[in-house]
């Protein structure tokens, strides 16, 4: 049993005031939460959490997730008493200032911080990805008498959390997925910003979670009783085919003269407060962001076992190398994050004389070819495996092996109807480290998963999303499943690929780009309609996310489009041409890469003195940027077959055709510059 005394006490306390302190000096940030949690977060890294805080990247280090991110505080300062070089003491007096190592909820960029959270619900999702991907790498590299992966993830999150439904989605697949790796810990502070959660949330969050198939503890005292809370932590780590969750009840702002209360949530403690609250815990009032040698040696000792631990697994690395080359060197590439040699030879490639094909279809066949030869690749859909084609047909489940239905190294994951969850999983696998998760839905439905998405371009995750059905295109289904503002919105994110392929070749290449940018998360809207293979693409030029297709002598106009709508373009170019008009034709299926590529490049694509008409079946916004003259739908979509919707919104070779001409008369004697050229 592992016991406890007046240093762990006073270290507590310690972590107490610190966060008190570094609210109050930005005058501005969450005091609440650190303070309630503080006995919690030393008995998990004091006492479980294995961790080098001079290699925070170590591989088998067990990860920590703060879901409520808003009491970053905690976590800072816990990462300054135990060492990390990301935070002096000098960061904290920082909190929350400009361009500081310390801002406002955690980002993944500080050493020790392993996801971005804030928004609530995320972590504790975040945390099911980085427990699933454990499992799989131990599922497919540990051996008999080599654990090379037994780490566990430990997450914090409170009743914001609890309230969202992106941790309700990926909570539920945790139980079902059994994931006996992930133990979290429910704040149950009974607080939230408008006040007592009697208002808005009077579940039973244990029976729930129980209904999810997780194991469930409680402490009742979270604000004293370390041994019950060590004890909950020691059940947890038994129970291997169950996530935990220990409901812990504390006080949020223990020892505040407002604690308990939700004054303390998200505002500084006053100077009389901080003063009381030190002296109550023995603590020298005078004194802030002090820190007493003893609570320092305490953690450094811990820091020091985590440095012998992660020597003790090189250790036990070196003869798994030697028993295990292969798997030993896979295990290294997949941590480096390196791709293996050679692995783009099987990007297909495609030529005019090739049947025409939906991108979906092309995508099912890229991933086809390249799934054995990319062992990173962990693939899945929200429950539309079938309409996405994102399954390899010799692919394994990722299933806990007592359902039957696949095992714990399969790289297929049965996501369910939950895409908010699943986006947020794939940015916790991908924080990971060693995988590339992929995951379909149609692109209409990326947007439920949209505070996932954002997540991952500003926390630069590898992700991609397999976004079918991506227009009018599905017909039928009608406007509740054609994406209007879709792209728009996506496009708008910084840090976002947004591939709209239009034929086999811009495929590969939106695959291309996808695998090899690092930090860069994509969306690859496909058609359920078959398009033509285009005369004149190719992955390479592709690749630059924007080319010309078309180039005739003298053209009068450029036509740019995207997808489906490249194909029609081209033929409007021959109805076009029938009229003695001359048009080139530009493919664009991804603003993100084109924007990168130099300005004499974008210049000799989309050039001065020719106007430009651009054409995609959605939102004409966001096109202003590339184009002179939009064609598009600023409406929702309509339901019937699909060639016949295309026609009703005019998105046909003759419907283009005429607006192509009508663009080349209105710009007609008046010079026209580039669009790409603005003043800044
Ligand atoms: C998605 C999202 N919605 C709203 C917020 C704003 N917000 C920050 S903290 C909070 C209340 C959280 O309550 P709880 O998890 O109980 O935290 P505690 O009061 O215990 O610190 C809210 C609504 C947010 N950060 N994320």
């Amino acid at each position: 049993m592992t016991t406890f005394n007046d240093i762990d006490r006073k270290a507590i306390n310690t972590i107490r005031c610190l966060s008190a302190d570094g609210v109050a000096k930005a005058n501005s940030g969450h005091p609440g939460a650190p303070m309630g949690l503080a006995p919690l977060a030393h008995v998990i890294f004091n006492n479980f959490l294995n961790f080098n805080p001079k290699n925070p990247n170590w591989f088998n280090r067990d990860r920590f997730v703060l879901s409520n991110g808003h009491g970053v505080m905690l976590h800072y300062v816990l990462l300054h008493l135990f060492g990390y070089d990301s935070m002096k003491m000098d960061d904290l007096k920082q909190f929350r200032q400009l361009g500081s190592r310390s801002p406002g909820h955690p980002e993944a960029e500080t050493d020790g911080i392993e996801v971005t959270t804030g928004p609530l619900g995320q972590g504790i999702a975040n945390a099911v990805g980085l427990a699933i991907a454990q499992a799989n790498i131990a599922a497919t590299f540990n051996k008999p008498g080599f654990a090379v992966s037994d780490n566990f993830t430990y997450s914090i999150f409170g009743d914001g959390c609890m309230m969202e439904g992106v941790a309700s989605e990926a909570m539920s697949l945790a139980g079902h997925l059994q994931l006996g790796n992930l133990i979290s810990f429910y704040d149950d502070n009974h607080i939230t910003i408008d006040g007592d959660i009697n208002v808005a949330f009077t579940e039973n969050v244990l029976a729930r979670l129980e209904a999810y198939g997780w194991h469930t503890i409680w402490v009742e005292d979270g604000d004293n009783d370390l041994e019950g809370i060590a004890k909950a932590i020691e059940e947890a780590k038994k129970v291997t085919d169950k996530p935990s969750c220990i409901k812990i009840t504390t006080t949020i702002g223990f020892g505040s003269k407002l604690a308990g209360t939700h004054s303390v949530h998200g505002a500084p403690l006053k100077a009389d407060d901080i003063a009381q609250l030190k002296e109550q815990f023995g603590l020298d009032p005078t004194k802030s962001f002090d820190v007493e040698q003893d609570v320092y040696d305490l953690y450094h000792a811990k820091a020091a076992k985590g440095a012998s631990a992660e020597e003790s697994w090189n250790d036990l690395f070196s003869k798994y190398s030697a028993e295990y080359p292969e798997l030993a060197t896979e295990l290294q590439r997949r941590i480096k994050g390196e791709l293996p040699q050679g692995w783009e030879k099987h990007l297909p490639t495609y030529t005019p004389a090739d049947p025409a094909i939906a991108s979906r279809k092309l995508s099912e066949i890229l991933i086809g070819k390249v799934f054995d030869a990319l062992p990173e690749l962990i693939g899945g859909s929200a429950d539309l495996t079938g309409s996405n084609l994102t399954r390899y047909s010799k692919s394994v489940d990722f299933q806990p092996p007592s359902t039957g239905l696949g095992d714990y190294s399969g790289r297929y994951i049965r996501y369910g109807v939950r895409e908010h969850g699943m986006g947020a999983i794939m940015n916790g696998i991908s924080a990971y480290g060693g995988f590339i998760p992929y995951s379909g839905t149609f692109l209409n439905f990326v947007s439920y998963a949209a505070g996932a998405v954002r997540l991952s371009a500003l926390s630069e995750h590898q992700v991609i999303w397999v976004a079918t059905h991506d227009s009018i295109g599905l017909g039928e289904d009608g406007p509740t499943h054609q994406p209007i503002e879709t792209l728009a919105h996506f496009r708008a994110l910084p840090n976002m690929q947004v591939w709209r392929p239009a034929d086999g070749n811009e495929t590969s290449a939106a695959y291309y780009k996808s695998l090899t940018n690092k930090h860069t998360p994509s969306i690859i809207a496909l058609s359920r309609q078959n398009l033509p293979q285009l005369e004149g693409s190719s992955i390479e030029k592709a690749s630059k996310g924007g080319y010309t297709l078309v180039e005739v002598e003298n053209a009068q106009v450029i036509i740019v489009a995207t997808g489906s709508e490249v194909g029609i373009a081209v033929d409007a170019a021959k109805v076009l041409a029938e009229q003695n008009i001359k048009a080139n034709i530009v493919s664009l299926p991804d603003w993100f890469t084109f924007d990168q590529q130099s300005e004499e490049y974008k210049l000799s694509v989309l050039p001065d003195n020719i106007p430009i008409l651009s054409v995609e079946v959605m939102t004409t916004n966001g096109w202003q940027k590339y184009s002179h003259q939009q064609f598009g739908i600023n409406r929702f979509g309509a339901s019937g077959p699909a060639p016949e919707v295309y026609k009703f919104f005019e998105f046909t070779p003759e419907g283009i055709a005429k607006r192509a001409a009508a663009t080349i008369e209105f710009y007609k004697g008046t010079p026209v510059r580039s669009p790409l050229k603005t003043a800044f």
